[in-house]
């Protein structure tokens, strides 16, 4: 029925009665939403039948791109064999068992048993559920405190804002609640002043240490954080900085969770970041590209040490969502991980399109309006500058994100703003010709953001 309607009356419709996420909607109302009607490979169109190439697979998760029937066809054969069922009191079905399997194959050895939930924030929740009832089963109710990182996302349940790092979120729920301390990011362009790259991921990693004695190893339950922050602005450690965290959980009694939602099934061209960066983590958090968005599905993957306090030890966990393992969303999940292994696409990545973009990113990272373009896999950023070489930014500091990620989107480019940073985390099948493509936009669309940043006068 309202496939008749024009874009206008759709965006009517839509402003009456839908209230968007991180949107707002007073702004949106006036102005309307854009509206996107179909995807393919890693293009979108739009209800005006605008293509748009979609530099963001979605929201970090369209990892196998638009358009595969394949799992759409498993999908519809799961919904028409058993819609539903669930996972609760003894029972499971079919495709949540072979997901788990397929999980314990693709996941870093020791690394066997999944918990599932239906999105990335019920998994960021679920772990830290997790790693509390883990130290009561030991006996050690006392080491509840969850420590994680400034400007860092893990969600947008009550606790999953409370251990993220922004703090604009904070301010609109009273959090964040109480057992949670935040510690430094590995941000170098912003904090790292005068050290160098490696003395400063060095020193971010330390401030864990510093807070573990600060508060007491007794108390500590665990530490969270990205292998490499996404939403905070594509925060890429330096390599100092990931074995620093290792030694220091490992010589101090902290589980360690890695929150791999957008890291997970390929983005930095290993399967996991805690691959990429040698990361030995006690939990890890997933979800979006799990199923590559095509239905919501997530998870906790426990190690085997975890795994068997919980099981040997923990009794009952009180825990679980009515849709954990839900048949369709798993039927999602094992069909997109049929295709990412059948067509290399992790392996595709490291080998060719990751340094094909590297390359690329290096050349953007020489534009006038770049103070740093920074890359790892398939997922980067570039700070925007009014006089590079020096890291001070904008005054207004998002201001010139927003007319970036504005111009981008009339170019036929999404990229995401974060403050100054713009973002881009593609889907991971983007080939050689479509990455000259988005280069090509991205270059046009900082031209002219470099204009129109001088006819306001900012540079
Ligand atoms: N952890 C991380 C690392 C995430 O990036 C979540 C947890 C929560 O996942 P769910 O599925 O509950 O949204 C995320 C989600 C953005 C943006 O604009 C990022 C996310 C979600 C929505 C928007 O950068 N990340």
């Amino acid at each position: 029925m309202l496939q008749n309607l024009s874009t206008a009356d759709l965006q009517a419709i839509d402003a009456a009665h839908h209230l968007h996420p991180f949107t707002d909607n007073k702004g949106l109302g006036a102005e309307g939403a854009r509206i996107i009607v179909r995807g393919e490979g890693v293009y979108l169109w739009d209800s005006e039948g605008n293509r748009i190439l979609d530099g963001m697979a979605g929201l970090w998760c369209v990892n196998v791109g638009y358009g595969r029937n394949e799992i759409a066809d498993a999908v519809s054969r799961q919904m028409r064999e058993l819609p539903y069922y669930n996972t609760f009191f003894k029972t499971t079905h079919p495709p949540a068992i072979e997901l788990s399997e397929r999980l314990a194959e693709v996941t870093p050895e020791g690394f066997n048993r999944v918990f599932f939930t239906n999105s990335g924030s019920e998994s960021v929740d679920t772990a830290f559920r997790m790693v509390r009832y883990y130290w009561i089963a030991k006996g050690r109710p006392e080491k509840h405190v969850v420590i994680s990182r400034r400007n860092s996302y893990h969600g947008s349940t009550l606790a999953c804002s409370s251990l993220g790092g922004n703090t604009a979120m904070h301010a609109q729920d009273g959090g964040p609640i109480p057992g949670i301390r935040h510690i430094a990011q590995p941000y170098w362009f912003d904090e790292g002043g005068d050290m160098d790259k490696e003395e400063f991921g060095l020193a971010a990693a330390r401030e864990l240490e510093k807070a573990i004695e600060e508060i007491g190893e007794d108390k500590v339950a665990a530490f969270i954080a990205e292998p490499i922050q996404g939403a905070g602005g594509v925060v890429i450690p330096p390599d100092s900085y990931w074995p620093e965290i290792q030694r220091i959980c490992d010589e101090h009694e902290i589980l360690l969770v890695a929150d791999e939602v957008i890291c997970g099934f390929g983005r930095t061209g290993k399967w996991f970041g805690s691959d990429t960066f040698g990361i030995r983590p006690d939990l890890m958090t997933m979800a979006k590209g799990l199923s590559s968005g095509y239905q919501p599905i997530g998870g906790v993957m426990v190690s085997d040490g975890f795994a068997q306090t919980l099981i040997e030890e923990g009794g009952e966990f009180y825990h679980g969502f009515t849709y954990s393992g839900h048949p369709a969303a798993c039927a999602a999940a094992i069909a997109n991980l049929d295709i990412l292994q059948r067509e290399g696409i992790v392996e595709k990545v490291a080998s060719d399109t990751a340094p094909y973009l590297a390359e690329k990113w290096a050349r953007i990272g020489e534009h006038p309006l770049v103070g740093e373009a920074r890359i790892k896999g398939l997922v980067g950023a570039l700070e925007l500058v009014p006089a590079k070489p020096d890291r001070r930014h904008f005054p207004d500091l998002g201001s010139a994100g927003t007319v970036c990620r504005d111009i981008s989107f009339s170019n036929g480019l999404v990229m995401r703003a974060v403050r100054d940073a713009m973002v881009v985390s593609p889907p991971l099948v983007i080939s050689r010709a479509e990455i000259d493509e988005m280069a090509e936009l991205i270059w046009k669309t900082l031209d002219q953001t470099q204009a129109a940043l001088k006819d306001r006068g900012w540079m």
